[in-house]
């Protein structure tokens, strides 16, 4: 083999052994690059005869054309590989099942706040809402507790460093009872000079209490309900929290029973606890929510005349409902955000 054919065959080699374009690039320099061996025979040529340059510069040139060639066949082969490898990097499997996106859902305690609602709407209540922050007139004195009852001590609820008119702190209200008194106020402005329809609402809501273990949180949820007209008794209280504790378990053997109690702003009170009849509580007399007929001078408070208006009210945890509705056995559950529990509700 003469030493063209030689250099040739190197350089083949040499553009076969890259791997990569930068590789390619460092064998083409020696061999065509400003000092590679094909541009040194080139400069050989000066010392040559008119004749030998044109006889050694045509084979010379037959050299340079082979290596470019195998040059730009590698340079092509190179480029191939990389487009194989990013095809193969990118490639998408159509037929592949879209990627399922997990609905959402409402929080258990929402369900139960709604069921609530959809319950007492079935039987003409209306749904009150209202400030969370209150004053001590709505939360305290419009419901009888007195200036120095102890539901007004700062381990039962939260103050902020705002006063009322009065000069008393406002409070995050520790019930919602404080919606009903307003409710109360706007309805009977409402119908100020005609006929007043009874008052008949549920106010759902956030409250707050001083409170934090597996059954108390220091935000929780009551929802509260008034019936006040010329003539409601604890009989209607009676029918009313019994057909909604049988809708909302979806159990018609259902048995309640209300235990005389104290409330300040109640006069008869009494707790009320449901009994299941059959599943894992049944026969356990289970305390569901307080009740009782509206004190008169919280009747008078919220602008009526005792003499004319009577009717019941009650209170009731959504949290503990839910918890009983559910199986739920740790109110903390509620506030961790995990999604394998929230997600059991969806
Ligand atoms: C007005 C008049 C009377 C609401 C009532 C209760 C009894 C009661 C608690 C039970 C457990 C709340 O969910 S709980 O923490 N409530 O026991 N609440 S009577 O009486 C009212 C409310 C507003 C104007």
């Amino acid at each position: 083999m003469n030493e063209l054919d030689s250099i040739v065959d190197s350089a083949r080699q040499a553009f076969s052994g890259a791997a990569t374009p930068a590789e390619l690039e460092n064998a083409k320099a020696l061999f065509v690059g400003k000092s590679g061996r094909i541009t040194e025979l080139m400069k050989g040529m000066a010392a040559l005869s008119v004749d030998e340059k044109k006889t050694r510069g045509a084979a010379i040139n037959l050299a340079k054309q082979a290596i470019e060639a195998a040059l730009n066949a590698r340079r092509q082969a190179l480029a191939d590989e990389e487009l194989q490898v990013q095809l193969k990097a990118e490639s998408l499997d159509v037929t592949l099942p879209g990627r399922k996106r997990e609905p959402g859902g409402l929080h258990p305690v929402s369900l139960t706040m709604e069921r609530i609602e959809l319950i007492f709407a079935s039987m003409g209540f209306d749904v009150a809402d209202g400030p969370e922050i209150e004053s001590d007139w709505h939360s305290f004195t419009s419901l009888n507790n007195p200036p120095n009852h102890p539901a007004r001590s700062m381990q039962d609820t939260f103050y902020v460093d705002i006063n009322g008119d009065d000069g008393i702190p406002y409070n995050l209200r520790p019930h919602t009872s404080p919606m009903q008194v307003r409710y109360a106020h706007a309805h009977i402005k409402k119908y100020a000079g005609r006929d007043m329809p009874e008052i008949r609402v549920i106010a759902p809501g956030r409250t707050y209490r001083v409170d934090s273990d597996a059954t108390h949180s220091p935000m929780f949820h009551q929802c509260e309900g008034l019936w006040l007209g010329e003539n409601v008794s604890f009989k209607d209280l009676k029918v009313v929290f019994t057909d909604f504790c049988r809708t909302f378990f979806e159990s018609d053997d259902l048995a309640l029973r209300f235990r005389p109690s104290f409330f300040p702003f109640t006069e008869p009170s009494a707790e009320i606890d449901i009994q299941f009849q059959s599943g894992p509580l049944a026969g356990r007399w289970l305390e569901v929510a307080g009740s009782g007929q509206v004190h008169p001078a919280v009747v008078r408070n919220m602008g009526l005349d005792p003499e004319k208006y009577i009717g019941f009210a009650f209170g009731m945890g959504p949290d503990r409902l839910t918890m009983l509705r559910y199986g739920v056995n740790d109110l903390r559950l509620y506030f961790d955000g995990d999604v394998r529990f929230l997600s059991q509700f969806r």
